[in-house]
């Protein structure tokens, strides 16, 4: 192709997508209204992309479009339904949503991280029987659309080898079964894909690899190669099939890049900005001969955060490739679904900052900017080039980007800083709590009703004044202590109105932060987060939740926990800068708060809570980062809690059960009590936990919060039982998985009602 980006946000400049499809499933919109909303959106995207610079011909405009998962897309043209669906009457689209959200009848695909990003996507459910009959209809209809638009598209679909090594064996695979398994039949489905698509004449189809790029998968990586090897030798060996084009974006394919270009396919992607350059195999020639054939797309602008790229630096890499003989195309290292849509949709971010940045519309100018330069040299772009230069040293010498105080104090930071007293020790210190075996507690946030939603926006637009707002957030907290003291719970908390988002809460508070107004970015189907912008030094100009955790320790006799987001979160789930290594950013972080723990504790909080559930989200695909992240996440938690006094309790919850990798890690975090979630694999953790002589305290949830169903005391009863058969009582805590924010209030008090009775009942019995 020309020029080109691997995929384009889907969720539309305004959320366009999420309304249509909600309206959709609310049945207030008919399924041709939705199909017509969808279809005017990647009209609009198309015409987008060509006005930003890509070609209109040759396949440079991807068609990467989807209703919710472009794994579940994949699950749909490979008619790869579950068994356990059955028989779904209806369209294609009322199949799609019953994978997707399940139905009255069945529960949906499981979500989960894709990669080491934010989104989520619906896991395949695959076995020896699952059947794989080509449905090419919808990747058809949308070579059609374009070309009515007079656009040659460039259909994206990911490629068999990640979708597999993605997918999970269903619940009637043998035990031996693995998806990998059924290779040769999935790449035959993708074959009849392939050769529809060219009939419909698609010049170009995208098949994504990133499979190629992961450690974490079940297959080590020289054997993914082979895969691949294996898979692309068929596809690429029919001659009915368009010009494939085989990405790996999300990290380094460099060690086999030599070996992808050798493939029967026409151009093969490399992500440049996660990945390098395969040095030896340029200076020896052996790329270019591999290469020979085959384009290779540099994935130079980076698509996962949002700053303007040094194009300088981009250009060298990709003449670098040009001047070694290789037919060299530009692109961006990954699909930019992963960033919002248009830096001129912000209104009210600071101008300075708003000239650093790059959402997708400015990545895809970037693209289009060095594609002229790699053909006509550095001079045919001299003033963007000498812009950039402009913007970059602003962005190096602008205040508040170097801070002397903040760096000083990081300096100085010390082992000693980052340890507590002994474990026993704190233990002892701590019996003044009066905390009792078994006790129970909740993660956190209590339900976001509507009335919360409508003060907080009311108050964001002005129309009531903070005096106002502040009384209505502390009738809210009296509220939930109240009712939290009538269920009977042990360990109290706030409550969490005052918060629209764990993460951006901290971060409009915080120096060196700003939140954006449109930046919405895909986690799910339907569902968007704003990640925060993380640009200059970071400190606390002030106390952000002490107001309102010690206003409801006040109010009650029992112990209230303060509740902060922890240093790995913030950084997780916010746009970060690029300029320094994360570790000394997660440290700016980490001491901002170190002075709130500080604060709580001098305002008579007892308990403080550092939230973590990113931990385990950003650890690399790659093996050998692994261990040099783990060093510097566990250590900002550390900083963040080690100035605490060993009678202060400090807990952290984890969003997940499976740590297994990390379980050291979260040892070494060294945090009192840990929250996890265990309800869903049926306390699968406190066996592992128990061998590994996990001596800390511990809260496996007995009360899955991801459904609106009430479990029972028996229920409940039982897994408390598991658990206390595995961990010391002294150790063990009753909580729910997570936190209450999504519930509703009704089976909320049911099912907290329930926990506070079955706790009461093991702890009478052990
Ligand atoms: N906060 C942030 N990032 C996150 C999570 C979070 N990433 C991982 C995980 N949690 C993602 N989960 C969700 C769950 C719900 C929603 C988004 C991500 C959600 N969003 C609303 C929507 O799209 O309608 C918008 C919310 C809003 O108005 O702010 O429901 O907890 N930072
Ligand atoms: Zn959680």
């Amino acid at each position: 192709p020309h020029a080109t980006i691997l995929g384009y946000p889907r969720i539309g400049r305004r959320r366009e997508l999420k309304r249509a499809v909600e309206a959709y499933w609310k049945g207030s919109i008919s399924e041709t209204e939705l199909e017509t909303a969808a279809k005017d959106l990647r009209a609009a995207t198309r015409a987008r992309l060509v006005e930003l610079g890509l070609s209109a011909s040759s396949g440079a405009v991807p068609e990467s479009f989807s209703f919710y998962d472009q794994v579940l897309d994949a699950t749909l043209a490979l008619g790869a339904i579950p068994s356990r669906f059955g028989q779904v009457e209806g369209s294609d689209l009322t199949k799609y949503f019953a994978l997707a959200r399940g139905n009255a009848d069945h529960q949906p695909l499981e979500m989960t991280k894709w990669f080491d990003t934010n989104y989520h996507y619906s896991v395949p459910e695959i076995d020896e029987r699952t059947p794989f009959v080509a449905n090419p209809t919808a990747l058809v209809s949308l070579v059609a659309e374009a070309r009515e638009q007079g656009i040659e598209t460039r259909p994206v679909l990911v490629g068999p080898v990640t979708y597999l090594l993605h997918a999970k064996p269903s619940d009637d695979a043998a035990e031996d079964f693995a998806p990998i398994d059924r290779l040769d039949d999935v790449v035959a489905a993708y074959a009849e894909l392939l050769s529809a698509l060219t009939a419909a004449g698609a010049g170009w189809v995208q098949l994504d690899e990133p499979a190629l790029v992961s450690d974490s998968l079940s297959v080590p990586r020289k054997q993914t190669i082979e895969l691949v090897e294996r898979a692309y030798a068929k596809l690429g060996g029919s001659s009915d099939r368009p010009q494939i084009l085989l990405t790996t974006p999300y990290g380094d394919s460099s060690q086999s890049l030599a070996r992808l270009g050798a493939l029967p396919v026409e151009a093969v992607h490399a992500d440049l900005v996660r990945g390098s350059l395969p040095e030896t195999a340029i200076a020896d020639g052996s790329l270019a001969q591999a290469f020979a054939d085959t384009q290779l797309l540099a994935g130079v602008v980076d698509g996962r955060n949002i700053w303007r790229t040094d194009l300088r630096a981009a250009l060298a890499q990709a003449e670098s490739l040009q001047n070694a003989g290789i037919a060299t195309v530009i692109g961006t290292s990954n699909n930019l679904q992963h960033v919002p849509h248009d830096v001129n949709d912000e209104s009210k971010l600071d101008a300075r900052l708003k000239s650093w940045l790059a959402f997708a519309d400015q990545k895809v100018e970037q693209v289009a900017t060095l594609a002229r330069g790699l053909e006509g040299g550095a001079a045919a772009i001299e003033s963007e080039l000498a812009e950039v230069d402009r913007v970059l040293a602003d962005r190096q010498s602008a205040p508040g980007v170097r801070v002397g105080a903040i760096r000083g104090r990081v300096a100085a930071a010390s082992d000693a800083d980052r340890t507590r007293v002994s474990e026993g020790e704190r233990r002892d210190a701590q019996r003044g709590l009066n905390i009792p075996q078994l006790a129970t507690t909740t993660i956190g946030s209590f339900p976001q009703t509507a009335e919360i939603r409508k003060a907080r926006s009311a108050f964001g637009k002005g129309e009531i004044d903070e005096v106002a707002y502040e009384g209505f957030l502390r009738e809210e907290i009296e509220r939930v202590i109240r009712l939290q003291e009538e269920i009977g719970l042990d360990v109290l908390v706030h409550g969490e109105a005052e918060r629209n988002d764990m993460v951006q809460y901290f971060a409009e508070l915080l120096d060196g932060f700003a939140v954006t107004e449109n930046g919405w970015v895909q986690s799910y189907g339907s569902r968007a987060t704003r990640p925060s912008i993380l640009w200059g030094d970071v400190s606390r100009p002030a106390p952000m939740t002490v107001r309102w955790s010690s206003y409801a320790q006040s109010i009650t006799d029992r112990p209230v926990k303060g509740m902060l987001t922890g240093p790995v979160t913030i950084l997780a789930w916010s746009f970060v800068r690029d300029d320094q290594p994360l570790g000394d950013t997660a440290s700016q972080v980490a001491l901002a708060l170190r002075d709130e723990i500080d604060d709580l504790v001098e305002a008579g909080i007892g308990i403080v809570q550092v939230d973590e559930p990113a931990l385990r989200e950003l650890l690399p695909l790659d093996a050998d980062r692994q261990s040099a992240y783990l060093d510097w996440s566990v250590a900002a938690f550390r900083l963040a809690t080690g100035g605490a006094a060993p009678e202060v309790q400090i807990h952290t919850h984890l969003c997940y059960s499976e740590f297994g990798q990390i379980i050291d890690a979260v040892d070494g975090l060294d945090a009192d009590v840990t929250s996890i979630e265990a309800a869903r694999s049926r306390m699968d953790v406190v066996v592992p936990l128990g061998e590994h002589g996990y001596s800390r305290g511990i809260g496996p949830g007995v009360y899955d919060i991801h459904s609106p169903r009430v479990p029972s005391v028996e229920e409940q009863t039982e897994l408390i039982r598991i658990a206390a058969d595995n961990i010391k009582g002294e150790l063990l805590w009753v909580n729910p998985d997570c936190g209450l924010k999504t519930r509703g209030y009704k089976e909320t008090v049911a099912s907290l009602t329930n926990l506070v009775q079955a706790a009461k009942a093991v702890r009478a019995s052990v």
